[in-house]
């Protein structure tokens, strides 16, 4: 039998306002984490194309940007929380994109968190967790550029991780991996996991409801 090709990716919207942001319908697969954290590397790992932009330095993301690969799935590459010291405005701005984008992700969504895994988690990452977590999001954590690690770095990180997420009580259920885009290490598993998720999502009608964003823009 022939191999289907693999659709090719394309950008289908960069939202700067909340107004701008795209209905979302199928399946939506979103990439969060503080600015650096190597979202947009990954992203362009995943879809073997350099569709979005890697900088130089950090903080420069401020758009939600969306790319559709193949007819159901839609990677979204969501700005990072790591530039509070650009002033209030800014950050209100942002807060209030976070806010209405949150609004429009479905229940059938999935996200991954991205973390540097030279970093320690911290309360963005707790807080992001548990606000999808309470969305009924699941989420999967990645721990990125994990070419820098050596072998006895990252047996550290994994019982950190264990010691951190596993605590009684914690109901949470956090799956993770390690990824690097440079080495290409976790990424054929990851663009697996997409192609499977995609799969199993109907195209459905647009979840965003005017209605309720308006309501619901609390972050
Ligand atoms: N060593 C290494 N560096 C990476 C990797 N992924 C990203 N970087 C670097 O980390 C910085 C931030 O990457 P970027 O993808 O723009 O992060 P974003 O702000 O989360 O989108 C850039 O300088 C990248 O070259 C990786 O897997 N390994
Ligand atoms: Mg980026």
């Amino acid at each position: 039998m022939k191999k289907k090709p693999a659709p090719i990716p394309e950008i289908v919207a960069t939202s700067y306002l909340p107004e701008q942001l795209p209905a979302l319908r199928g399946a939506i697969a979103i990439f969060l984490g503080r600015s650096n954290a190597g979202k947009s590397s990954l992203l362009n790992a995943v879809l073997k194309k350099a569709l979005a932009r890697v900088s130089k330095a950090p903080g420069k993301t401020r758009s939600v940007n969306f790319y559709r690969w193949g007819p159901k799935l839609c990677l979204v590459d969501v700005p990072g929380y790591g530039f509070a010291q650009r002033g209030r405005e800014e950050r209100d701005a942002w807060k209030e994109l976070m806010a209405s984008f949150f609004d429009r992700v479905p229940d059938t969504a999935l996200a991954f968190l991205l973390l540097d895994s030279k970093r320690e988690p911290e309360a963005e990452e707790f807080g992001l967790i548990d606000g999808l977590h309470e969305r009924g999001v699941s989420t999967h954590l990645l721990l990125t550029k994990c070419d820098r690690l050596k072998q006895a770095e990252r047996e550290a990180r994994r019982r950190g991780l264990e010691a951190q997420f596993r605590v009684p009580g914690r109901e949470i259920p956090l799956t993770w991996s390690f990824v690097s885009a440079k080495t290409g290490e976790g990424v054929d598993a990851l663009r697996r996991r997409l192609l499977d998720y995609a799969k199993e999502i109907p195209i459905s009608a647009p979840t965003h409801d005017p209605q309720r964003s308006r309501r619901g823009a609390g972050h």
